[in-house]
């Protein structure tokens, strides 16, 4: 099938399959009028800790794990990251366990181990050097050292988000605002990039979709399939967008490099 939209890369984060808020419609709309060469999967894609306290696995959550496996078989290089929600996935032993636990896990760890597992990857842009590819909940203080603080606001926003989206979009920053304080995320984001030798750093987790450019280097961040729908795209020109798919499904542009 010809695709409209060609991209050399695809970065797509916080999806949250396994997750009722997750906006699978909009995504398998977008990953069907898509192709590209490689595609860069940023973490928190299935939501094992909602899956855990809920089961929840819909056949259109499946379709999305689907269309993954078809681009993997139809030459695209797919990239896994695993993020805190998915954190099962960083672990020889965790993965196991998930494996065994139902025909639904089997299933799933069956086709995510096609996939290509790092935490975190370096990607050499067509136009744009050298960045860093990771989730992002490395830098957050608070996830990592008290995962039950971290859990107990995304339970609490998980409850809220319909029951009132802008309230919980507003908890959320305000959650994020008060972790980002703590860990000093952009400044730990320039240290990575200047340590590194890296021109920039593409990650997900705050569910908040931008391009910040620095006079040292570039942020960018995929967003999320729950509030915003957006990704990171790379044309074959070098040309590096923030995109979003709009409720008629319609891809926007809402910033590029
Ligand atoms: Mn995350």
């Amino acid at each position: 099938m010809n695709k409209n939209n060609q991209y050399k890369s695809i970065f797509l984060s916080d999806i949250h399959l396994g997750f009722n808020g997750c906006q699978h419609e909009k995504l398998e709309s977008f990953l069907k009028s898509a192709e590209c060469k490689d595609l860069y999967l940023v973490g928190d894609i299935i939501d094992f800790w909602s899956m855990d306290d809920n089961f929840y696995w819909p056949k259109e959550h499946q379709n999305i794990l689907n269309i993954f496996n078809d681009m993997h078989e139809g030459g695209t290089n797919v990239f896994y990251i695993s993020g805190n929600h998915d954190d099962p996935l960083r672990e020889q032993g965790s993965k196991e366990e998930l494996k065994s636990k139902n025909s639904t896990y089997t299933e799933i760890m069956s086709i995510l181990s096609k996939f290509n597992h790092r935490e975190s990857y370096e990607f050499s842009s067509i136009k744009h050097g050298k960045m860093m590819v990771l989730h992002g909940d490395q830098y957050d203080v608070v996830t990592s050292n008290a995962k039950w603080i971290s859990k107990l606001g995304g339970l609490i926003y998980d409850g809220l988000i319909f029951i009132n989206r802008p309230l919980s979009k507003y908890l959320k920053n305000l959650t994020k605002k008060i972790v980002s304080g703590v860990s000093g995320f952009q400044n730990l984001v320039k240290k990575e990039c200047q340590n590194g030798g890296y021109d920039g750093l593409i990650c997900g987790h705050n569910h908040r979709p931008e391009i910040l450019k620095f006079s040292t280097h570039v942020y960018l961040n995929t967003g999320d399939w729950v509030e915003s729908c957006s990704a990171i795209v790379e044309e074959h020109n070098g040309t590096i967008k923030l995109i979003n798919i709009e409720e008629s499904n319609k891809i926007n542009t809402m910033a590029e490099l």
